[in-house]
Formats: C-alpha cells, sequence, structure tokens
C-alpha cells in the first residue's frame, strides 16, 4: 500500500486496475507520483494525458486533471493543453506502439518544438491490451501475434529518436531499476522543455510468455542481466550490444521552449496592435 502523501494521487474507486499480475506499468506509475509528490506539486497542478493500450488506461487511476484521449494522441492532446495552460505541469503517458507506431509523428514534432511536456514511454515491445502484436520496438528475432516466426524488423531506438529530433532531455531505465525511473522522472519533470523517459515495462502475459523468458520474477531477472549502463555501451560493439537494454542519460541540455517562444510572439503581436 502507497504512503498516504501518495494516496492523495490515486483514484482507488476505480480500483481493482486492469493490470496482469507482474505487469510493469504499476511500477512505473507509483515511481511517476512519488517523482510528482517529491517535487511538491499537488493533483491540481498537474496533468496526465494517455492514449489507447494497457498504459493508456493510468491516467484512470490518477488523482489530478486528466485525460485519455486516442490511441497515438497523447502528445497531441497535451500540446494542446500545454498552449492553453501553460501553468500546468503536463506528463504524456504513453505505450510503445501509441509512441512510436501511430504517434511517431506526433513524437518527433513534439521533441523538435521542445514543448516543455514529461513525455513518459512505458515500452514493453509489444501491442499488450490487443493481445501482442509487434510494434517499432519489439527487438528483431523476437516472436509475437504478427511474427510468429521471430520479426525481422530492426528495433526503433526511442532515446535516439528523441534526442536527434530535439528533446532536451532524454534517458532510458527498467522497472528493475526503479530507484533510476524515479530518478528520471523527476529530472524530466524538473526539465523546461520536451523531456522524454522510457522506462522498459514486462509485459509477462504478451511479450514474457510468448518469447519463452518466463513468468514475472524471470522478466525482472532478465531485465537486470541485460541491462548495460550506458558509459559500458559506449565500449561495446553493435554485436555485443544485440537485445541488450542500454540504460542511463541520452541528453541533457537547454534549448528555447515553445510555449515561451509562442508568448512572447503573442506578446509582441498584441502590443503592435494596440
Ligand atoms: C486508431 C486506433 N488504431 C488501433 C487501435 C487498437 N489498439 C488499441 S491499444 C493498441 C496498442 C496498444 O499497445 P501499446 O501502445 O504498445 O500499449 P500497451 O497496451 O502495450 O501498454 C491498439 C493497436 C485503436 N484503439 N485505435
Ligand atoms: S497485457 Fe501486458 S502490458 Fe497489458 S496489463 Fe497485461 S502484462 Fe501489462
Amino acid at each position: 500500500m502507497p504512503r498516504e502523501n501518495i494516496m492523495r494521487f490515486i483514484r482507488t474507486r476505480f480500483f481493482p486496475h486492469i493490470f496482469c499480475p507482474g505487469c510493469g506499468h504499476g511500477i512505473a506509475v507509483h515511481a511517476m507520483l512519488r517523482a510528482i509528490d517529491s517535487l511538491g506539486y499537488n493533483p491540481q497542478d498537474i496533468m496526465v494525458t494517455s492514449g489507447i493500450g494497457c498504459s493508456g488506461r493510468i491516467p484512470g487511476y490518477i488523482n489530478a486533471n486528466t485525460l485519455h484521449t486516442t490511441h497515438g494522441r497523447s502528445l497531441a492532446f497535451a500540446t494542446g493543453v500545454k498552449l492553453a495552460k501553460p501553468n500546468l505541469k503536463i506528463i504524456a503517458v504513453m505505450g510503445d506502439g501509441d509512441c512510436a507506431a501511430i504517434g511517431g509523428n506526433h513524437f518527433i514534432h513534439a521533441a523538435r518544438r521542445n514543448i516543455d511536456i514529461t513525455a513518459i514511454v512505458l515500452n514493453n515491445y509489444i501491442y499488450g491490451m490487443t493481445g501482442g502484436q509487434v510494434s517499432p520496438t519489439t527487438p528483431h528475432g523476437a516472436k509475437a501475434t504478427t511474427a510468429p516466426y521471430g520479426f525481422i524488423e530492426q528495433q526503433f531506438d526511442l532515446c535516439k529518436l528523441a534526442s536527434a529530433a530535439g528533446a532536451v532531455y532524454v534517458a532510458r531505465t527498467t522497472v528493475y531499476h526503479v530507484a533510476q525511473v524515479e530518478r528520471y522522472i523527476r529530472k524530466a519533470i524538473q526539465k523546461k522543455g520536451f523531456a522524454f523517459v522510457e522506462v522498459v515495462s514486462p509485459c509477462p502475459t504478451q511479450f514474457g510468455r510468448r518469447n519463452k523468458i518466463g513468468d514475472a520474477v524471470k522478466m525482472m531477472q532478465w531485465l537486470k542481466e541485460n541491462s548495460i549502463p550506458l558509459s559500458k555501451a559506449k565500449r561495446m560493439s553493435p554485436e555485443e550490444l544485440e537485445n541488450k537494454i542500454v540504460i542511463g542519460e541520452f541528453a541533457d541540455r537547454d534549448a528555447p521552449e515553445y510555449t515561451e517562444l509562442y508568448g512572447e510572439l503573442r506578446n509582441r503581436i498584441r502590443g503592435e496592435g494596440a
């Protein structure tokens, strides 16, 4: 049971939640709420958006301003809310399919604009809610309902994509490294601009079972054994890094933020019109 200060961010009236036993999404949400609480925010200061998917159900369980939108549109709605209510702290939660497949265009352009949103993708390498189809982050060779003989495509690296597109803070970790999840999300929330945190989250039901990794505990062990810190990964070859999870901070820089530029433009035009 979470502590009282965390419970104030939880809508218990919607429990029991829909997540399968061993799903990593709940661990990530708890870490996110601890990060929000530790920064002194109250429910009315926060807006959490999501698309559709198991991850899409998250805002329903959070006691704050929340939006459960259409698949792939978490960032599109988050952008609109940020422009209308720039004082809200906006957190856009997404699944990997949500973020990188149907929502891929919103993702790269939100990063390019450097709009002040904390984007959190819960990457379980699969479409969880719809039964285990491949997503752009499914590892090469992994099995899915739509790749029963192994996925022949190459896996998208969402952190490299976010960083190249202009995100000012980019980090990846896994729910096994739960203190790091909280720390990275806290840094992302504090950053002015588009901050992206990828949290690798086990889906024992659709990914673990089909790829014979095992139950929830074995999936946690798998996350632990396959994670490589970025500093070490820099000295490893692409072959050595195949199917490994590189964790760490990929970008931490400053750049002009979109909402501020938009506000300045609006003030300038109003001034000229007066
Ligand atoms: C426009 C549209 N296309 C497809 C769907 C069906 N759909 C619902 S959730 C989902 C994928 C969910 O996978 P992901 O975003 O990775 O989240 P997860 O469930 O794994 O957390 C899909 C394809 C939909 N709801 N809307
Ligand atoms: S299907 Fe996978 S992602 Fe969805 S709730 Fe179950 S374990 Fe979690």
